[in-house]
């Protein structure tokens, strides 16, 4: 097998014009998993321009015929699940069985929004005068530019690249330079699917240069982001200046509330996997742990107990609990993170170093860590670290919980585990996240839900579910008079 890939512009798979090129490694092993092209501005914009040319004729393909596509292209992931969800660890390190589930979850967005190739439903609605017909249809945005993380890599292009299809855009897609592969294998997929040439485009690279290229280029009517708040804001900034639609889904500072009524080993499975599940490289991961005093020790001894248990290794490894961080800058975000709990007074109970030993030394990892006496203002309680470490914080009451719940900057998941049917539903009315779970963990959305937050997670978009339609298309509005006279709204 080839380990050399190449972008994907017009229905050709061509390096960079420059020749030049990037290699991703396994963050397990520090091996080569494939080179790339680090593509620049000029493949940028033979990308941009195949898409222009492609538009018309997809535009006006009937939306039930590029459900098919969609639909073939589902049951091609179904058939090379496994074999994708290799690849997809190999390159970023998540365990084998959650590389499945977001293999699982592309296919699950794909046939969804195969779906919508006979919904995307209008309205027909009365005209305020005689002889006049009034309905709202949807149209495709245009051209749109897709930039995606490295920590669901079949997964979040999936929400992006098969709404935006199914709706008549055409795309150009660059994916992060950590997950590559797993970029080239969805594109791939939707090429054997009989995606027309030009409609979607895969230009690999560098954010700053590749994914900066598309954002400026004129031809690009919309982009959608999915990454960190600090670039998310900056390109929210720019696709103002330039008159661009922006969608964007930034980070969290998710967590779980334990009531004192709770089922204190019911919530532990669901901390455990919230919080280290994905080696806490989730937008949704349980950073933080709010526990009402009266349970607070004993779950805290129960955390540290089962955290201590976490077998960390190469996530093809079937044994392994929790692998890699993505790579060195992670590693050292992460570990930069244990001296400024440390110093801000916050009690470290397990984990905290860089992990060394059998099967661990040439890969990025880090040892699952729990924080106790954490107050609401520190750092760690505020910033999101993105690595294998949550933060206990005790509270009184839901109250309290909820105020410290909400008192982040951001607002994407929360949770809150009772046996209260009264705390449970006040807690779904006051917590302010996008998404609410009651006795289940802050992970684990399905694709045909909305899926984002508030505050500084988004910028009031939603991905998934219907919501998703919102985002990639516009709304016309079409009034038919057939009165055969001048009739005027408003005045006659
Ligand atoms: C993300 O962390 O960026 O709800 C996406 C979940 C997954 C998606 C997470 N279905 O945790």
């Amino acid at each position: 097998m080839s380990l050399e890939y190449s972008n994907f512009i017009n229905g050709q798979w061509v390096p960079a014009r420059s020749g030049a090129t990037f290699s991703r490694e396994n963050p397990a092993t520090g091996e080569n998993t494939g080179s790339y092209p680090q593509s620049s501005a000029e493949d940028v914009a033979a990308a941009v321009c195949a898409a222009g040319e492609a538009a018309r004729g997809w535009r006006r393909t009937p939306a039930p015929k590029r459900a098919e596509i969609l639909f073939r292209a589902a049951e091609l992931l179904v058939r090379r699940k496994e074999e994708f969800a290799r690849d997809l660890t190999e390159e970023m390190g998540k365990v084998i069985a959650e590389a499945r589930g977001d293999v699982q979850e592309a296919i699950d967005m794909t046939y969804y929004m195969a779906g919508e190739g006979r919904r995307q439903f209008g309205q027909t609605t009365p005209a305020e005068l005689p002889d006049k017909f009034a309905m709202s249809l949807r149209a495709p945005v245009g051209v749109v530019g897709l930039i995606t993380p490295w920590n669901f890599p079949m997964a979040i292009p999936s929400w992006k690249i098969m709404p935006a299809l199914i709706l008549g855009n055409t795309v150009v897609f660059k994916p992060s330079q950590f997950s590559p592969k797993s970029a080239h294998n969805l594109v791939k997929t939707l090429e054997e699917a009989g995606l027309p040439p030009g409609v979607l485009n895969l230009v690999h690279g560098s954010g700053s240069t590749t994914g900066a290229a598309l954002i400026e280029h004129p031809d690009v009517r919309m982009i959608s982001f999915t990454g960190s708040n600090a670039v998310g804001k900056q390109i929210a900034v720019r696709c103002a200046e330039l008159g661009k639609q922006v969608s964007l889904e930034m980070g969290g500072k998710n967590a779980i509330t334990i009531l004192d009524d709770a089922d204190l080993d019911l919530a532990l499975d669901g901390v455990v996997w919230s919080a280290f599940g994905t080696t806490g490289q989730r937008c949704t991961a349980a950073s933080r742990v709010i526990v009402q005093s009266g349970v607070h020790d004993a779950f805290a001894e129960k955390l540290v107990a089962r955290t201590k248990k976490l077998r960390l290794g190469n996530g093809l490894d079937n044994a392994t609990d929790v692998g890699p961080v993505v790579n060195k800058d992670q590693l050292d975000k992460v570990a930069s993170y244990i001296p400024i709990g440390r110093g801000e007074g916050a009690t470290l109970l397990c984990g905290g170093n860089v992990a060394k030993g059998d099967g661990l030394n040439g890969g990025y990892f880090f040892e699952p860590t729990v924080f106790a006496n954490v107050k609401p203002s520190m750092r760690i309680a505020q910033e999101e670290i993105f690595g294998p470490v949550t933060a206990l914080i005790k509270v009184d009451s839901l109250e309290e919980a909820v105020e410290v719940n909400n008192g982040v900057p951001y607002g994407l998941s929360s949770s809150i585990y009772t046996r209260d049917v009264n705390q449970a539903f006040r807690a779904i009315e006051s917590l302010d996240t996008g998404i609410v779970y009651v006795n289940a963990g802050t992970i684990g959305a399905e694709v045909h839900l909305p899926f984002g937050g508030t505050r500084g997670t988004g910028n009031g978009h939603r991905e998934a579910g219907t919501a998703a339609l919102e985002t990639f298309s516009e709304w016309k509005s079409v009034y038919v008079d057939y009165s055969g006279r001048l009739q005027r709204a408003q005045i006659d």
